[in-house]
């Protein structure tokens, strides 16, 4: 289906080096809704939300990081950034009771773009197993 195909497209250049959309964010040549944002670390709307709140938390430098199964040990600190991150941005959405952090890793999880991010949705209620 097309979502697959184009997951899977997108990985093709996951490992290029290419820059994605979001360095067009975080440099602001593209605009976005910024939520969030600090010197490591921007947090903005996903334009496709999936429910009430779906904010995107990334990290500002790729430094590799094209997808959480790239993780090496040196990005242990921006990954816990990112994920507390994703608690200020649940918190200033008003949705800190309850909130799903999400990381789709690869084609068959539907991965678009090939700069590790984190979506924060929440403001419905969400469901159990997701698809
Ligand atoms: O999620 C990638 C997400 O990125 C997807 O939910 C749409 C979102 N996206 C793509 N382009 C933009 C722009 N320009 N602004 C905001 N959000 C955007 P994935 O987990 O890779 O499928």
């Amino acid at each position: 289906h097309d979502e697959e195909a184009a997951a899977k497209a997108a990985a093709i250049n996951a490992d290029s080096g290419v820059p994605t959309i979001f360095d067009k964010i975080i440099a602001k040549e593209i605009p976005s809704t910024i939520v969030y944002e600090d010197d490591k670390v921007l947090a903005f709307k996903d334009v496709n939300p999936q429910a009430p709140v779906h904010v995107l938390v990334i990290p500002k430098v790729r430094d590799g990081l094209t997808q959480l199964g790239k993780a090496e040990p040196r990005h242990g600190e921006i990954l816990g950034q990112l994920l507390y991150a994703a608690k200020i941005v649940a918190e200033k959405e008003g949705i800190v009771d309850g909130f799903r952090v999400v990381i789709n890793n690869g084609p068959s999880a539907c991965q678009s773009v090939y700069h590790l991010h984190l979506h924060v949705l929440g403001g419905r209620q969400m469901n159990w197993p997701p698809g």
